[in-house]
């Protein structure tokens, strides 16, 4: 059984430099940008087979570009939160420090930002997190492969309006990893090393539902380090945890790595 010991976690991050934190929609809810799975989530309204695969693209592109469309135009008008902001700290204070995200928000990438701002430092290339399953605000081609950031409006009106390749005309793509699509294999690599290697793992906000994200804080428990989960509810990981932390990622996070 998992201990619940806010004060145990907050020692272990303070000792242990090694640290891989694994987020999910849970560290962006307080933002403003849905989760998936319970009550509120996208996929109450959302079927993901419809919108989340490569079958769902191939057959109706313009409803799935909607979707992704909607959902930009939601984290548009959302920040980083307190919990964000933390992470961001953290890796920008320990070299030693990565942040794996499951999240296509972008928030985790520009809290970064703001924090190196601030303090006046350029971040180093490892505070950057890992995006396991993309980004929103990529688009790919499957012709020729190139991947590009793309933050302006989609034109959702038809199919022969939405984003084409600059360079082969190929309808483009939104980067996110569908389900049934493999991980970007050297994201994936560094984010299970950085696991193997962690004397603590921090997962916050995540149903620890979908592999393989899923699969990274077990590689950190059986190379003998330490899990910590951080989530309101019980998740699939939380008997497997060490120490699991009742409450939200905006009020448990700053706590737990503060000094
Ligand atoms: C708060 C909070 C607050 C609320 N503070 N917390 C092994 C076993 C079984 C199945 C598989 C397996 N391996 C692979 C599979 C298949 C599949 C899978 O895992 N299926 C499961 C559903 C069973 N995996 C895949 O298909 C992956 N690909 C793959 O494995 O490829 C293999 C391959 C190899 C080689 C060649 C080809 C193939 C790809 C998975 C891609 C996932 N994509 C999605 C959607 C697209 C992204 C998008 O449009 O945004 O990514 S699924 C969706 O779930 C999204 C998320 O990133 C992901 C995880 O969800 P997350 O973040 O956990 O959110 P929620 O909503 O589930 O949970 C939120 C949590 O927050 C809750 O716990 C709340 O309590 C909490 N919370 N408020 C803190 N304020
Ligand atoms: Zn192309």
């Amino acid at each position: 059984m998992p201990d619940k010991g806010l004060g145990t976690a907050r020692d272990l991050l303070k000792a242990g430099r090694r640290v891989l934190v694994l987020t999910g929609a849970g560290v962006s809810a307080e933002s403003g940008v849905p989760t998936f799975r319970g009550s509120n989530g996208l996929w109450k309204t959302h079927r993901p087979e419809q919108l989340a695969t490569p079958e769902a693209f191939r057959s109706d592109p313009r409803l799935v570009w909607e979707w992704y469309s909607w959902r930009r135009n939601i984290v548009n008008t959302c920040q980083p939160n307190l919990a964000h902001k933390a992470l961001a700290q953290l890796t920008l204070l320990n070299g030693e420090a990565r942040i794996a995200t499951q999240n296509v928000d972008g928030l985790h990438l520009l809290a970064l930002e703001e924090a190196s701002q601030i303090a006046d430092i350029d971040p180093p290339p490892k505070a950057r997190p890992l995006e396991l399953h993309g980004s929103l605000f990529r688009v790919q081609c499957n012709n020729c492969h190139v991947k590009s950031n793309h933050r302006g409006p989609i034109d959702t009106t038809s199919t022969r309006a939405l984003p084409h390749c600059r360079e082969c005309g190929t309808l483009l793509r939104p980067d996110i990893v569908w389900f049934g699509e493999a991980l970007n294999a050297h994201t994936l690599e560094e984010a299970m090393t950085c696991a193997g290697a962690a004397e603590v793992c921090l997962v916050v906000g995540t149903s620890s539902a979908v592999y393989p994200a899923a699969s990274l804080p077990l590689l950190t428990r059986r190379a003998g380090g330490v899990v910590i989960e951080v989530n309101p509810e019980a998740t699939h990981l939380t008997e497997t945890s060490h120490i699991s932390v009742r409450g939200t990622a905006v009020h448990i996070v700053p706590e737990i790595l503060s000094q």
